[in-house]
């Protein structure tokens, strides 16, 4: 498995901190960070070496004006795709989203402008979604003749339920600030950067440890696809092995003489 920096990725920008942060920045604002084939093999490399880089969190970020404005329609258009090739497409894209829903590493998305289509599936596998007033999400598929191939009938539905993404689809409807907070497409709405927000919320995710966000970020998307007598078994599985780690120790022990930090509403 390389390195993240031996990754030689195009679509993707990575600056890793000194804390643990990975920043991962689509960076292709000429086509509105629109996903190509190149772009999600790209999401697949690097969320494949992520859980085991030593990243503690990542920020999912967009050069531009625009998060992403989803399934790369020229490209589409241009390969003229057989049925076989696009679902074989769509199956890299759920590859590439899988991984990082189930990667057991934060991702939190910094969201701006246009988060449609494809670029709302691809921020709905992020664990976390920061908005800024620029930020609004759609599925406009129906418009385009086409319907979702990237997850979004499951992690969208997840979000927001099945009455308002069949809405957003057959009608257009956008959604933007609190309302979309409300509804769950993010949860939190920013006054000013959802970069430095989003940042600072992996920064905080990022001090708690490795084994505690791997079961946050993996073990309860896992749970969820359990039946409910499984998922409480599996959990108490996985309580088993995190909450006896060595590490959370000294952080017991913290709490235990009155010095570790007290949970104020
Ligand atoms: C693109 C794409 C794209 C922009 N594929 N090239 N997604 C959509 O239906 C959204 C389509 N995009 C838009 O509605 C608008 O581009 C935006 C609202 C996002 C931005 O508007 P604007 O005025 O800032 O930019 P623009 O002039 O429309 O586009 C600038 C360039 O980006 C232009 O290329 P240029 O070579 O002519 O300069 C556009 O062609 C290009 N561009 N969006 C390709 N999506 C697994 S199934 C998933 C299903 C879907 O995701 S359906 C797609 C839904």
């Amino acid at each position: 498995m390389p390195h993240l920096s031996e990754l030689s990725l195009t679509r993707v920008a990575l600056e890793q901190q000194d804390d643990g942060v990975l920043i991962a920045t689509l960076n292709r604002p000429e086509k509105r960070n629109a996903l190509d084939s190149v772009a999600i093999d790209e999401l697949i490399t690097l969320f494949s070496a992520v859980p085991r880089s030593g990243v503690r969190a990542v920020v999912l970020a967009a050069e531009g004006d625009h998060f992403c404005a989803g399934l790369d329609l020229v490209e589409h258009h241009e390969e003229d795709r057989s049925p076989a090739e696009f679902m074989h497409l769509c199956l890299r894209w759920h590859e590439a989203f899988n991984k990082m829903e189930y990667g057991g590493v934060p991702i939190i998305a910094a969201l701006k402008g246009a988060v449609v289509g494809g670029g709302l599936e691809l921020a709905s596998s992020a664990h976390v979604r920061v908005a800024d007033a620029s930020t609004y999400f759609a599925l406009p598929e129906g418009q385009r003749g086409l319907f979702t191939g990237g997850g979004a009938t499951i992690r969208v539905t997840g979000l927001v339920g099945k009455a308002r993404m069949i809405d957003m689809m057959l009608t257009g409807r956008t959604y933007r600030g609190q309302e979309a907070v409300d509804i769950g497409l993010a949860q939190y709405l920013v006054d000013g950067s959802s970069l430095e927000f989003a940042t600072a919320l992996a920064r905080r995710a990022a001090e708690n440890l490795p084994l505690s966000n791997f079961a946050i970020c993996s073990a309860i998307s896992h749970l969820g696809n359990m039946s409910a007598l499984d998922a409480s078994y599996a959990e108490a599985v996985v309580a088993g092995i995190v909450n006896t780690q060595p590490d959370a120790r000294s952080r017991l022990d913290a709490f235990k003489k009155g010095t570790g930090p007290k949970i104020r509403g």
